[in-house]
């Protein structure tokens, strides 16, 4: 009897163990991990924006772009810098790509990223945003806001985590960038960035 019991809890502890394995090789298998330094250019990043028209070049957006340079990098040779006219008081600027997850699962996004901005402000010059969905992120309202972009004189990391609902093509769209909030030409570096998708 006693013998039939010790069985028993031996083979409950056996099964909770292979259960337990095979929960951690699925998480193991289901974890994706990005990271992109734009030491080989864009990766498999892209950009974007939503622009405000200049009025003072008629039929014409204000001027904006986004390049890879030496000059400001937070790790390796080189880091993406966002520039952008904001003397109209608005615009969104962002760096964007696709990844393919699970098919048909809820996922858990996490990106963190470095911004470097040249001064330290009081005031919110530009807002620091982020974008995950199963969508090609095309307009502002897409975006959340992380937080000011003008924090500290130099780097900062921001960090983002959402949950997205994929579809049957498994795609999650991921965007990073900045937001005009106040009448000004802005300069800004984005480096080494991070996602986590399981
Ligand atoms: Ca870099
Ligand atoms: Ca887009």
């Amino acid at each position: 009897m006693l013998n039939r019991k010790v069985i028993c809890v031996v083979a409950l502890l056996l099964v909770i163990a292979v259960s337990f394995g095979a929960w951690q090789i699925w998480l193991y298998l289901n974890l994706l991990v990005i990271k992109e330094d734009f030491e080989s250019g864009f990766g498999e990043w892209e950009y974007d924006a939503d622009v405000p028209l200049d009025p003072t070049n008629p039929g014409q957006p204000v001027a904006w772009n986004i390049t890879r340079l030496t000059d400001v990098v937070y790790s390796g040779q080189y880091a993406i810098r966002l520039f952008i006219d904001g003397s109209q008081d608005d615009g969104t600027i962002w760096l964007e790509r696709k990844i393919v997850a699970s098919k048909n699962a809820q996922v858990s996004v996490t990106m963190s990223f470095w911004l470097f901005s040249e001064h330290e402000s009081f005031n919110t010059l530009a807002a620091v945003v982020a974008f995950a969905g199963v969508r090609n992120p095309e307009e502002e309202s897409d975006f959340e806001v992380l937080g000011a972009a003008n924090q500290v004189s130099g780097w900062k990391q921001y960090k983002f985590e959402t949950t997205v609902n994929t579809e049957a093509n498994g795609e999650v769209w991921v965007a990073l960038g900045v937001s005009v909030r106040w009448e000004t030409v802005m300069t800004y570096y984005i480096d080494n960035i991070e996602i986590t998708v399981r």
